[in-house]
């Protein structure tokens, strides 16, 4: 099989923010934002300090591109704020609290209120469905339940959509592969490399992955390409789209993929207004099309309003198609604080997924290595990655050339390729961690 035999479901109901012209959709989001920056301003102390120190103030905001003369919010900012300091409404108001895990530091935390849990779970039904899932389908969760934002926010959305969810959270992927089988779930929602450790497993079992009953899949949390897509529709034989989201503007939902088009999540710009800025001179906000760090202010957030979040995400803004008031956002290459720089040359782990799964050879699981020899001033860069099962270790010399050849040309980047046994390297629970930094530090 080369391509995936589901087809996109028949019409849904939509909402009607998803079908307004992108007019009243702008005279929506002007109205929202004015609120917004004013509520900001007059209940979080954060926003009424950066506010008067660049010298502005809400009722600046007289259109749209105003709202450029507004400072930046960062992940600084709210750990500075830590644990509350940035939530718009008293305790008493704030229904739930999510946080990031803190490994790379203090944790972030963010709270909604009712309501804003209630604009969460329709945004995110609003994805699922976006993306193939229905009313009365059955719902496989294997996003992480807890503080993070992956699992609770994909269930209240299926079950706002009127789908019956099985709750399992990410891991004891033994336990989740009985589950699928037994309980036939029509769509699962996992990180993509989640999705590639549960099809491993099946394989090992000697189930195919194909033959389950799922039909959907909603993958995100993490970046993947459309080689990925095209290994896990063709694996499965479903159809995978995309959701993206991030805990400091809302969790999973914030965009949605149409699964007629797959050309890239609709941000649902009732809720949010994206700005992409130059990640080196964020001065400059750039045009559609650009390339550059992904921007969001919230429009209808109580508990924890958002201005300007500089998310580190790169990516671009595309014209709307499926819902063509909402703009798309193209597929994220990475963060800015996850590329790699090799000596003066930027590197992504997705670039080398892209390169990789298109090497029949080779599997889509691999880690990249940094590392400095003893003596040398030169990083250098190893990419670990398995051989296909049905590959002899012969058969793989001329693949591991192929792909350090590749990477050369379209990277600009020479590294050393090793191809290891299938099933060697670890596997995702939820987020993978790509890149294994072994560089002497200081
Ligand atoms: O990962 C929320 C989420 C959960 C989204 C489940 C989708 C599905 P955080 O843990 O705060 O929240 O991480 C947010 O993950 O800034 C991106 O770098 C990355 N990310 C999220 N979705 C995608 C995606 C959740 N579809 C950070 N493609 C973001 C690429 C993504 N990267």
């Amino acid at each position: 099989m080369t391509q995936s035999t589901v087809a996109a479901p028949s019409d849904a109901v939509l909402d009607r923010e998803e079908t307004i012209s992108r007019d009243e959709l702008e005279a929506l989001q002007l109205s929202r934002l004015q609120h917004t920056v004013a509520y900001a301003y007059d209940r979080v102390p954060l926003y009424k300090r950066k506010f008067d120190e660049a010298g502005v103030h809400p009722t600046d905001l007289r259109e749209l591109s105003d709202l450029g003369k507004f400072p930046f919010t960062t992940k600084e900012d709210l750990r500075l704020e830590y644990p509350f300091g940035m939530f718009a409404v008293p305790q008493s108001e704030v229904a739930r609290i999510h946080a990031s895990s803190g490994t790379t530091g203090r944790a972030t935390v963010v709270g909604y209120t009712k309501k804003d849990l209630a604009d969460w779970a329709k945004l995110v039904a609003r994805s699922l469905r976006a993306s193939g899932v229905r009313p009365g389908m059955k719902v496989h969760n294997a996003y992480g339940y807890g503080l993070f934002t992956g699992g609770m926010g994909a269930h209240a959305g299926a079950e706002a959509l009127g789908c019956t969810v099985i709750p399992i959270s990410g891991g004891q992927t033994e336990r989740q592969i009985t589950l699928i089988q037994d309980f036939q779930p029509d769509a699962i929602l996992a990180t993509p490399t989640y999705l590639l450790t549960i099809a491993d497993a099946m394989m090992k079992q000697g189930i195919d992955p194909a033959s389950t009953s799922l039909k959907y899949a909603v993958l995100g949390a993490e970046p993947w390409t459309e080689e990925m897509r095209h290994e896990l529709e063709v694996t499965m034989n479903l159809k995978a789209c995309d959701i993206y989201g991030l805990s400091e503007v809302m969790g999973p939902g914030v965009a949605g993929e149409a699964v007629e088009t797959q050309d890239g999540s609709h941000i649902w710009e009732d809720h949010f207004r994206p700005e992409i800025i130059d990640a080196f001179d964020p001065t400059k906000v750039l045009g559609d099309g650009e390339p550059g760090e992904l921007v969001f202010t919230s429009l209808t957030k109580e508990a924890l309003p958002i201005i300007r979040y500089r998310t580190k995400d790169l990516t671009r803004l595309l014209p709307g198609t499926a819902r063509p008031a909402h703009r798309r956002m193209g597929r994220i290459t990475g963060r800015s604080d996850d590329m790699i720089i090799l000596r003066g040359v930027n590197l992504f782990p997705s670039q080398i997924e892209e390169i990789a799964l298109r090497i029949p050879e080779l599997s889509p699981h691999f880690q990249l290595e940094l590392t400095r020899p003893e003596g040398q001033r030169m990083d250098q860069l190893t990419v670990k990655i398995e051989r296909r099962e049905s590959v002899t270790v012969e058969g793989t010399t001329a693949a591991a050339r192929t792909l350090q050849q590749q990477i050369k040309i379209h990277v600009g980047s020479s590294c050393t390729v090793d191809v290891v046994e299938p099933g060697s390297l670890e596997r995702s629970n939820g987020k993978l961690r790509r890149i294994y930094d072994l560089r002497p530090k200081g």
